[in-house]
């Protein structure tokens, strides 16, 4: 059985990715920063396989560090890497930015993903296997205005993934990005600042992705035969065609 250690777990793409694997025959261990949600996630999630929490935010280093050091010796070697922590602040133009956003989106998106896993490959590099699986977005693909801050920070994803396959790929680990498109989730409610109707906009008059569609991909990459690695893959609801396109009824 594989383990496999998922950030931003409490919700999104991560909590669905964490359902979808636990039904897989992966040991999991969950990782976010509302204690309470994580509990009752994995409380639900230990009827079907092993759970194990860690609770600690990705944009400290500090606590990143404790946390993947305090893991029991029977959690430590992780299989499956999901850096899926990460969210949008804001939707403005550059001059209106607030700088607290900016920093919650490239401490978060950019530092996070490097905190974390730089915790966790010198253990894929020991044992030569590993499956790294980062989650950055149609944003990486094509700027926007109003969202430059977010753009950049998932383009620097895009780039990590590919230096990481550059770096990791003789080691014996397999490095995948996923771009998502629209996906209906917490994310344009945080984006827009817990304005749900707002966000619910974002959403009207079309089907979008919903973070199931996003686990159901994550399960096909993980479950590749040892020699496939799936590197890229841009995931779009059927209405949309690109980051600003969207073609609603
Ligand atoms: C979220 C998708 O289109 O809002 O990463 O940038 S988008």
């Amino acid at each position: 059985m594989r383990t496999a250690f998922i950030t931003g777990a409490t919700s999104g793409i991560g909590k669905a990715a964490a359902t979808r694997l636990a039904g897989e025959n992966y040991r999991l261990i969950l990782c976010g920063r509302r204690k309470e949600i994580l509990e009752e996630l994995a409380g639900e999630l230990a009827q079907k396989t092993d759970v194990y929490t860690l609770t600690f935010d990705v944009r400290n280093y500090e606590e990143v560090q404790n946390a993947v050091g305090s893991l029991p010796a029977e959690w430590q070697a992780i299989d499956i890497l999901i850096n899926n922590a990460g969210n949008a602040h804001g939707l403005e133009p550059l001059t209106e930015g607030k700088v607290s956003d900016w920093d919650m989106m490239m401490d978060g998106n950019v530092k996070g993903l490097l905190y974390v896993s730089k915790c966790i490959i010198p253990g894929m590099k020991e044992r030569t296997s590993g499956h790294i699986i980062n989650i950055s977005s149609v944003a990486a693909l094509q700027t926007y205005a109003n969202g430059v801050v977010y753009c950049a920070s998932k383009k620097a994803v895009k780039t990590i993934s590919e230096g990481m396959r550059l770096e990791l790929t003789e080691f014996g680990i397999k490095i995948t990005d996923l771009a998502p498109g629209a996906v209906e989730t917490e994310f344009s409610e945080i984006r827009f600042k817990g304005d749900k109707d707002r966000a619910a906009t974002v959403y009207a008059g079309y089907e979008a992705l919903k973070a199931e569609d996003i686990a159901d991909v994550i399960s096909y990459v993980v479950n590749a035969p040892k020699h496939v690695t799936i590197a890229d893959m841009t995931i779009y609801p059927s209405a949309q065609a690109s980051p600003t396109q969207i073609f609603r009824k």
